[in-house]
């Protein structure tokens, strides 16, 4: 079987991070440890979306979760495969799902559990049915001291040391930032490799599209239907799949916004801070983009909860300006 790469300099995922590490004299491998963890996760769930069906793992299971939303099966079961991927990684101390409705302590800081890694397991996962792209979001936390296992991971977005997500799309898709930049992988099936695609990501600007669910333009703020009516008036394309991993990545790609705005029922917005506008958040300010919340940046919220909702306005900064002219 040929793999996809016609390119000969070849550079996977562990050897990118192992030469970034080198750039640290500091470093000390340990977070090498925790990325290839998140890797061989994300490759295992990947595998588990597309045979999702064949192995009839779709659909719901019946419960609710912490989130008040139907668990489908392959949330818990992407949940179990991150959970036993980076439980095994001795430097990690405490994990904390979207689907827990607590953080599971697993090392305290004096046994060597030093960070932190928040994630939405299998976000967007009621599209599975249909096969629409999902993904993983993940979140990296430095743990400070042996606080509770709450209040140590209910940090502002800005303390984090690396987030990412991984797109179960036309490709697998992997993107990461370690607050040096953010860089793309795609996973080549025939090596079993995640291999380095793009480096450096900067968010494109001047592209007039947004990225919001317009059948709640009525419980949209007057500031947002009018930057809606504008946008109509101006020239501009609408692109929405309803899975924000999805969604983020098409604007981290191609430039314009996303929108998931306050609304007269959800007043707090829909999506979680601490494991998805987080981690988006820092992708696309490092790719030289804005992320906000109520006219404020998302990275400096300060958590009092960990599965507390937020709105949420990220793109490219001209695209996120124009929606702030109508709205603050
Ligand atoms: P709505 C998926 O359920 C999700 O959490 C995000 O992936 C997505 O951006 C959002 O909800 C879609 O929400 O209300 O437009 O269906």
């Amino acid at each position: 079987m040929d793999h996809c790469l016609a390119q000969d300099n070849l550079e996977s995922l562990q050897s990118h991070i192992l030469a970034e590490e080198q750039k640290f004299p500091g470093a000390t491998g340990e977070f090498t440890w925790i990325i290839s963890a998140i890797s061989l996760a994300t490759k295992a769930i990947g595998n588990k979306v597309r045979c999702a069906r064949i192995q009839d793992v779709i659909g719901e299971i019946g419960n609710v979760n912490v989130q008040g939303e139907m668990q489908q099966k392959l949330d818990i079961i992407s949940n179990e495969i991150i959970m036993h991927c980076l439980g095994n990684r001795d430097n990690v101390g405490v994990l904390a799902s979207e689907e827990n409705k607590t953080p599971i302590l697993l090392r305290r800081r004096a046994e060597g559990g030093r960070y932190a890694v928040l994630f939405d397991p299998l976000d967007g996962s009621s599209n599975l049915d249909v096969s629409v792209g999902v993904g993983t979001i993940f979140s990296v936390l430095r743990l400070s001291d042996d606080g509770s296992r709450e209040e140590a991971i209910l940090q502002e977005g800005a303390n984090q040391v690396a987030a990412g997500y991984v797109l179960y799309g036309s490709s697998t898709v992997l993107v990461l930032t370690t607050g040096n930049g953010v860089d793309m992988f795609v996973l080549d099936q025939a090596i079993g490799s995640f291999v380095l695609v793009a480096r450096n990501l900067k968010i494109p600007e001047g592209n007039k599209t947004y990225s919001i669910n317009e059948a709640y333009t009525t419980r949209f703020s007057d500031g947002i239907r009018g930057y809606l009516d504008w946008a109509h008036q101006n020239g501009y394309s609408s692109r929405y799949i309803g899975s924000m991993v999805a969604d983020v990545h098409r604007t981290l790609l191609k430039g314009g916004a996303f929108l998931y705005p306050p609304t007269t029922d959800k007043p707090d917005g829909k999506l979680r801070l601490m494991y998805e506008a987080n981690p988006m958040g820092m992708i696309i300010e490092q790719a030289g983009g804005a992320a906000v919340a109520k006219g404020n940046r998302i990275l400096d919220i300060v958590p009092d909860g960990l599965h507390q909702r937020t709105s949420v306005i990220l793109g490219s900064k001209d695209q996120v300006d124009a929606i702030l002219k109508h709205t603050t």
